[in-house]
């Protein structure tokens, strides 16, 4: 049974059962009682979810019901004229919300909370007072995954003996064995439980291997009826996990490619009831030298028997830097292709902690970037580039050139119609970088008629 009050205006006992004869033999379970917003207000105002207005009345059964009365004043989940009414009965599992009234009525005296109502009736053990998650104010299902579903799924007693539900649905759910409390049984899916136990190999490997993944699945409900691993190795994919023995489930991930692919990888889960679990794995990362070349040299001295020396090796793995962020572009100076007329000689300091913040480390140079805003339809006559380093951080003054140190590394060449983007600079030779020194790179072009303008920032520059 379902009842919704919310229309009376009476000032007098507004009630959502009311027995007013000597009913005996009563059983009243998994019912739904809502006594919603209240409409009128008196001197002797008092309304009920349950009224047993006459001493005879007598409940053999008053077991898992929803009783919710939002009135105020003299509001009762459940009112008994005498405690006979139900002290012969089994009593339980009942939850009752009523945030501005009483628990109920009995023994002549109101019972204001949920323990004093279990004290003085001796019934209710498993009762609860939580606020149903009912689909909405005037929808009186519950919501499977409303916050407090937990105080009401498969928390009745298995005693009422009602097999079907308000919507005739089975009562208990299938694949459970204990029925919700009130009109409604409501299947919640309870998730399976993902407890990962290793990967192996568990490092980092210096060839792309593959992996063993090792997890525990159990399910507070129904049974686990799988388990897959899904991951990237450089491709999507996913494989079915093997259940080798108890709760333990078992898959291989396939070796990276290309080779030093970083893998993330995930388990999901099942059991019978529909429920999904995920467990995100750790993402590794093999052949993290791929890209790098190493020469081994030996001392060349005379090695004795028995006696120690020495085998070096210099390993290096090429890749591309950004320095500045590209935030300052102009058709004039800093700009190393800028000016209108004749040509345009620049010069900027890259600091060393510039490029190891963009990730070099002390080796050669082998090509520059200069990155465009727009392309340009002309001729940059006799582009040259020189590089050296500095024990200079900033220039001394803004119309001084170096040139202690600097060596020409590019051109002269004409460059000819300069895309817009990145306009790579091949070295004739490779720079080395120390990994420590500041360098100067320094631009010229002359006899240049028409200009646009690039973009270059975060240096000093000196322009003439
Ligand atoms: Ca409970
Ligand atoms: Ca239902
Ligand atoms: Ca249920």
């Amino acid at each position: 049974m379902v009842v919704y009050q919310t229309s009376t205006t009476s000032t007098f006992i507004p009630c959502g059962v009311f027995f007013t004869a000597g009913a005996t033999g009563v059983n009243f379970n998994h019912n739904t009682i809502v006594m919603n917003t209240q409409l009128g207000a008196g001197a002797n105002f008092s309304s009920f979810c349950v009224n047993a207005s006459v001493a005879g009345v007598r409940f053999t059964t008053f077991y898992n019901n929803i009783l919710v009365n939002n009135h105020s004043s003299t509001a009762l989940w459940f009112f008994t004229a005498a405690t006979l009414n139900i002290s012969g009965g089994a009593v339980d599992n009942n939850n009752y919300y009523v945030p501005g009234g009483h628990v109920g009525y009995y023994n002549a005296a109101n019972r204001t909370t949920l323990a004093a109502w279990q004290t003085a009736t001796s019934k209710d053990a498993n009762a609860e007072n939580a606020n149903p998650p009912f689909v909405s104010a005037t929808d009186l299902h519950l919501n499977n995954a409303g916050a407090t579903i937990s105080n009401f799924d498969q928390q009745g007693s298995t005693s009422a003996g009602i097999t079907t539900d308000y919507d005739g649905n089975t009562r208990p759910n299938l694949g459970t064995t204990i029925p919700d409390i009130g009109a409604d049984e409501v299947a919640v899916i309870t998730p399976p439980v993902i407890s990962f136990t290793s990967i192996s190999p568990s490092s980092n490997q210096c060839t792309a291997t593959s992996r063993l993944v090792t997890v525990s699945v159990t399910t507070p409900a129904g049974t686990v009826s799988g388990a897959t691993i899904n991951y990237n190795n450089g491709a999507a994919g996913s494989v079915a996990m093997t259940n080798t023995v108890g709760t333990t489930w078992t898959g291989t991930i396939p070796a990276a490619s290309p080779t030093n692919t970083i893998v993330t990888w995930s388990v999901t889960a099942t059991n019978s009831l529909g429920g999904t679990a995920t467990y995100t794995g750790t993402s590794y990362q093999d052949d993290p030298n791929v890209g790098i070349t190493a020469v081994a040299s030996a001392r060349p001295t005379t090695v004795c028997s028995g006696a120690a020396d020495t085998l070096s090796v210099i390993i290096n793995k090429s890749g591309t830097g950004v320095i500045g962020s590209g935030s300052v572009n102009s058709s004039s100076s800093p700009t190393p292709f800028s000016g209108t007329y004749g040509g345009m000689k620049g010069q900027y300091i890259i600091l060393a902690s510039e490029l190891t913040a963009a990730g070099y480390t002390a080796g050669n140079i082998t090509a520059i970037g200069i990155n465009f805003v727009s392309s340009v339809t002309a001729t940059y006559t006799g582009l040259t580039i020189q590089i050296g380093n500095t024990a200079l951080s900033a220039f001394p003054g803004t119309l001084s050139l170096e040139s202690s140190g600097l060596a020409t590394y590019y051109g002269p060449t004409n460059l000819v119609n300069p895309t817009a983007g990145v306009n790579t600079f091949t070295l004739s030779s490779s720079f080395y970088w120390d990994g420590t020194s500041n360098i100067i790179i320094s631009t010229n072009w002359s006899k240049q008629y028409y200009y646009k303008y690039c973009c270059f920032s975060s240096y000093n520059h000196n322009c003439i």
